[in-house]
């Protein structure tokens, strides 16, 4: 596996057997049980999941092991099932090129090899298990400890060169320019700058989260389990099917385009009650609707279909993208620099409004305008919606549960309802009377609105409710 991951590593990212078969993985996985792991592990799924295959993988080396007393065919017909199972996922993974099928090679190679070398030292007669029989050579002999021993060192040879293996693949797939190519992009400055975040846009003092999310803290929800590595200078972008013109964007093009930039809240539809998958950044890029217009969308593409550099698919409606009221963007810098690699460098897709399964395709490389009758998207065909508006929601930030907190702690949190804004918001506690909480300064209807209220509580345990009300959309309620 460790030598697979380092032939891997110099060829692509999803060439690792490890990685393909963690990423196929993902693809199959039930919707229930993503929703599980997602639910359970939270930000963690990932590593939770590669621990997971690991396991089973020791695991059935020990069966293997312990199958192999008398015969070594067993372990090698298990490598190569493992073998053919890791093949098959390479060249299965959307973006597989043909040289990719050599990392899992490699590793069937290099596992045959070391199969065989550790079966013979284990089974040469000296050690102390007999090959024929089973049996134990009775301990202490002289004659069984010295081979035994030789067997732990070929052993710990083989762990120490399958960790240096596994590092090196790690260090080559961390070296591969990205962040150099990231660095390299000059300071992108907008034409249209954001305003200013006025005094009063959240309460962070009282609990609240910052009215702008820092990169580092800014949620991150994808299917990979590596980062795409695609540098700006090779970067393009296809704008194809119903269009007047077809065209291909480069790195080049964006940044002479008029920049603009403003803030944002994204949110994920994953998103559960209380939960964290809601962010805002100051984002920059250029209008969506400029560039279609450019390309001239035809009559009856009501989807534009998108692609990223590692094969995840995204379907959003036209519309949204063509409205300019709406500012759908392609993005190239978030709160100042060059997109972290983890949300989309060089390029992603952001559509204030919608949730990021239906528009926010990060490490974008093709863009098409089709129909939704035409074509269906990662996750439509795992059976989410096809159009997906964000939901007016709120979140309870302080205090939070079972905080022990002062009688006059304010209770803060947010609500959000991109695109339509916050009017209102109430907050109950326990089942007494709604009261209007204070609201941070409207930024605009496409971010978040910060929420307090003020009082003096009751000794004791309390629970929070809230209600929200947003325009014409009347009430919605729960308590969390
Ligand atoms: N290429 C790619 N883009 C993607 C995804 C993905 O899995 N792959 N996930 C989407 C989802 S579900 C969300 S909510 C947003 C999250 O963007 P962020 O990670 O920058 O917060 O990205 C979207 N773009
Ligand atoms: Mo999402």
């Amino acid at each position: 596996l460790a030598v697979g991951h380092l032939v891997g590593a110099l060829i692509s990212p999803s060439a690792s057997p490890l990685l393909a078969v963690g990423g196929s993985a993902i693809d199959l996985t039930p919707t229930w049980l993503k929703d599980f792991a997602v639910r359970t592990f939270g930000n963690y799924d990932k590593v939770v999941l590669l621990s997971g295959m690991i396991a089973v993988i020791a695991v059935i080396g020990v069966v293997a092991g312990l199958m192999c007393r008398r015969s070594r065919t067993p372990g090698l017909v298990l490598i190569v099932v493992l073998g053919v199972i890791a093949g098959v996922a390479v060249l299965t993974r959307p973006t597989a090129g043909s040289f990719d099928v050599l990392a899992p090679l490699a590793a069937l190679i290099t596992s045959a090899g070391t199969f065989a070398f550790l079966h013979r030292l284990a089974s040469s007669p000296e050690t102390g298990e007999h090959p024929e029989t089973g049996d134990s050579a009775p301990a202490g002999t002289g004659s069984a400890r010295v081979p035994r021993r030789t067997l732990l060192a070929g052993s710990a040879v083989v762990a120490a060169g399958a960790g240096i293996a596994a590092a090196a693949g790690q260090l080559v797939a961390g070296r591969s320019g990205v962040e150099a190519s990231r660095q390299a992009v000059a300071q992108i400055i907008p034409a249209v700058p954001a305003p200013p975040i006025p005094p009063g846009a959240d309460f962070a003092a009282d609990g609240s989260p910052t009215f702008i999310t820092p990169n580092r803290d800014f949620y991150r929800v994808d299917v990979n389990l590596t980062l795409p590595r695609l540098r700006a200078e090779e970067w393009r972008l296809r704008i194809h099917g119903m269009v007047d013109r077809e065209t291909t964007l480069s790195f080049s093009d964006p940044t002479k385009r008029t920049l603009i930039e403003r803030p944002l809240t994204m949110t994920c539809v994953s998103n559960e009650i209380g939960g964290p998958y809601i962010s805002t950044a100051n984002f920059t890029g250029v209008l969506l609707a400029d560039i279609l217009a450019e390309a001239g969308v035809q009559r009856g593409a009501d989807q534009t279909f998108t692609t990223s550099v590692d094969g995840w698919t995204c379907g959003s409606p036209t519309a949204a993208l063509t409205d300019p009221s709406r500012k759908a963007m392609l993005v190239i810098a978030m709160n100042g620099e060059p997109l972290p690699i983890e949300h989309g460098f060089p390029v992603r897709m952001v559509v204030p409004g919608l949730y990021g399964f239906v528009s926010g395709t990060k490490w974008i490389t093709d863009l098409e305008l089709t129909t939704f009758a035409a074509r269906q998207a990662y996750w439509l065909q795992r059976g989410w919606s096809q159009r997906a508006p964000i939901k007016t929601m709120s979140r309870i930030d302080s205090p939070g549960p079972f905080e022990r907190v002062s009688p006059d702690t304010p209770i803060t949190g947010i609500a959000w309802a991109q695109s339509r804004g916050i009017d209102k918001v109430e907050v109950r506690i326990d089942h007494g009377a709604w009261q209007p909480a204070e609201l941070s300064t409207e930024v605009s209807v496409d971010t978040w609105r910060m929420f307090r209220l003020r009082g003096r509580w009751a000794p004791g345990a309390h629970v929070r409710s809230e209600e929200r009300r947003v325009g014409k959309e009347g009430r919605s309620r729960w308590s969390p």
